[in-house]
């Protein structure tokens, strides 16, 4: 297995987003001293001539492949040629020029949605196209589904360690707060302290509320990832996630207790459920010796106290 040094040569693509940016804190924390980052304004990653001139220039050892269009039910079903075409240019402009350059090791990150909508669950690895995507995010999912191939293609035909991480539905610190982009936690969030601060007798809260969704908080995925560097060497999707989910509606009443709304929640049904729930099955990186430590009430907390001093700096986005 390559060893990660501490003056490693480490390129964390995506530092700005939620899971890069707990991946930087995660590696400074553990005292590397050579990261490289680049903003999407100073690199495109769907340029493949200014991603190949950047390889070539700084020379990364390992490669954290965290860049990537992401976002919620509504804005993965309403933007679908966004999510694949920027999604598809990204792996493969970074995976590509990582193979050219012989970077030591790179980690590719996707997400639980490239499994099959009605899979057994809880999903296992193994559940990778085996029937029909969910709707609501296919074009995201086929792009993540390309990217795992191309990480594995370029194991098989020319050696490359190149692995994929599949995290479960994540929130944390940096999540985006937009409520027309975000994903549930922090929409919730955000209506509920909003709610509470004027008032308000109800939130909404959309769909049903009977979906099953899985959450990880991302400081607990930095750590995975880190693990899966250090430790890990297959082909294929590793699942990470914590194998407990909920409903949403569990969830909003969680979330509403955490953040002490005592008001109505309302379900709007014309708004869609997305797939009706997608548990990992965590026990291909349990057995390899990862599992998550932080709990849902914990993690929202620490989520809601971070997004209260962006609220107090006037750092939210209405
Ligand atoms: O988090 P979310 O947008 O993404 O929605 P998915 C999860 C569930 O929460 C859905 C419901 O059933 C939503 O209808 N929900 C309730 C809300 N209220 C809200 C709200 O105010 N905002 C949002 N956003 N949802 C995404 C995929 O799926 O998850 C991506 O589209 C990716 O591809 C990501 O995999 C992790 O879990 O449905």
């Amino acid at each position: 297995m390559p060893v990660m040094n501490k003056d490693a040569r480490i390129y964390v693509a995506g530092h700005r987003g939620m899971v890069g940016s707990a991946l930087v804190r995660r590696l400074e924390q553990d005292g590397h001293t050579n990261l490289i980052t680049r903003t999407s304004r100073e690199l495109d990653l769907r340029d493949q001539a200014a991603v190949r001139a950047f390889f070539q220039e700084e020379r990364p050892q390992f490669v954290f492949l965290a860049a990537a269009k992401v976002g919620g039910i509504l804005a993965n079903s309403t933007l679908p040629a966004q999510f694949l075409y920027d999604n598809l240019m990204i792996a493969a402009n970074v995976i590509h020029a990582a193979h050219e350059q012989g970077v030591t090791k790179l980690l590719n990150l996707g997400s639980s949605c490239i499994y099959p909508r009605l899979a057994p669950q809880p999903l296992t690895e193994d559940a990778l196209l085996t029937g029909p995507l969910e709707e609501t995010n296919r074009a995201y999912a086929i792009a993540k589904i390309a990217a795992i191939e191309l990480c594995d293609s370029y194991r098989r035909q020319y050696g490359r360690d190149f692995v994929s991480a599949m995290p479960t539905n994540l929130y944390g610190p940096e999540d985006n707060f937009d409520l027309h982009g975000s994903h549930v936690l922090p929409a919730l969030m955000r209506k509920m302290v909003e709610a509470k601060e004027r008032g308000a007798p109800s939130v909404e809260i959309w769909g049903s509320g009977t979906p099953l969704r899985e959450f990880l908080f991302v400081d607990d995925l930095a750590d995975a990832c880190v693990f899966i560097m250090r430790e890990v060497s297959e082909a294929g999707p590793i699942n990470v996630g914590t194998g407990v989910d909920l409903s949403i509606r569990a969830l909003a009443e969680l979330i509403a207790e955490v953040v002490g709304f005592r008001g109505e929640l309302v379900f709007d049904a014309g708004k869609p459920d997305g797939t009706p729930r997608k548990l990992m099955d965590v026990s291909r990186l349990s057995k390899l010796g990862w599992s998550a430590r932080v709990e849902l009430r914990e993690g929202i907390e620490r989520t809601l106290a971070w997004y209260e001093r962006q609220r107090q700096q006037g750092l939210v986005r209405s």
